[in-house]
């Protein structure tokens, strides 16, 4: 039997005041039909669920709220209290942050998985620093290379206009011989539509979400890095909630990072076929391909450790350990 509280008080029932429910807005960069944001939809709804309404996050996807490159700033000067921003972005902050995305370093799950302790420490120690807390981060199926025609060596890359979305893509396209622009990925089918670019690297999500068989023939597997969304909080808005609802995100947090990453495997077989059903000739790269990348590769490791900060490199130490 349901009572009003004054009811409830008027029996002289002990009754804690109702709490206010607090209302969040959470920016992401990526649009609804990615499965990041599917599961940030469900992160927010399991926090609806424990707290019994107590906490409302909406999510605004695509960039909507935020462009992608001030959604960081946007938590930290506290105009939204939390959000979700691609990682390796923030490398030009601290090398920390871009090691996901260091070709062939990590490209299982399970080493992806190995990549990520080591890295979460770190990377929590300089947001911190920053007045944020982290809460969860989920790769991308590992990345591969889409292009009009097949590639069979490195030279084959030569001249192309390449999107890129982050510092470490922008350096691999060069060494390639490739012409760099940044494009983001909801932006993808118009920058290809238009003849901005001509090939990309991504994975079979963004490359079927952004029907990449519209504007590319060939897409290679090279499966060559496994780069990470991550969900932030504004560490003062975090510790100004009470325990419990403090208790419920984390524990919404923990699970949104389980599940993103079994949604990511699962992504990984679905998308490609989606892609092969809509005429994408899906291939396996050729020997002198992948030696060509992995040299691209080893060029970029030894760049990124002349340059990385001691936080950085230990990452790389604890990871290879
Ligand atoms: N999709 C995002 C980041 C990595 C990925 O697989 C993009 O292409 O921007």
């Amino acid at each position: 039997m349901k009572m009003t509280f004054a009811a409830a008080f008027a029996a002289g029932l002990a009754v804690s005041a109702p709490a206010i429910a607090q209302e969040w807005n959470m920016p992401t960069p990526y649009g609804d039909t990615t499965f990041h944001t599917i599961n940030i939809q469900q992160f927010a709804a399991d926090v609806a669920g424990a707290t019994d309404g107590g906490l409302n996050i909406t999510v605004h996807s695509a960039g909507s709220l935020f462009p992608h490159a001030e959604i960081k700033n946007a938590i930290r000067s506290r105009q939204v209290p939390l959000g979700e921003f691609f990682l390796s972005r923030l490398a030009n902050d601290d090398l920390a942050y871009g090691i996901d995305s260091q070709p062939f370093l990590a490209t299982s799950y399970e080493d992806g998985a190995k990549l990520w302790a080591a890295q979460r420490p770190v990377v929590e120690a300089l947001l911190a620093e920053e007045g944020l807390k982290v809460l969860f981060a989920v790769p991308w199926p590992a990345q591969g290379l889409y292009t009009n025609g097949e590639i069979k060596t490195v030279d084959d890359l030569s001249g192309l206009r390449f999107r890129a979305y982050n510092a470490a893509l922008e350096e691999f396209a060069t060494l390639a011989g490739a012409a760099p622009v940044q494009v983001e990925a909801s932006d993808i089918a118009q920058a290809f539509a238009t003849g901005q670019v001509e090939a990309m690297i991504t994975s079979p999500s963004t490359g079927a979400n952004s029907k990449a068989w519209d504007f590319v023939t060939h897409y290679t597997q090279i499966d060559a890095w496994l780069p990470k969304n991550i969900v932030v909080v504004n560490a003062r808005e975090f510790d100004a909630l009470s325990d419990d609802v403090q208790a419920a995100v984390l524990e919404a947090a923990a699970a949104a990072e389980t599940r993103g990453w079994e949604m990511s495997m699962a992504e990984a077989a679905a998308k490609t076929q989606i892609m092969k059903d809509n005429g994408i000739i899906v291939v396996a790269p050729s020997p002198e391909l992948v030696e060509g990348l992995q040299a691209i590769g080893a060029t970029m490791l030894e760049n990124w450790k002349a340059n990385a900060s001691e936080e950085a490199l230990s990452i790389l130490t604890a990871y290879q350990n």
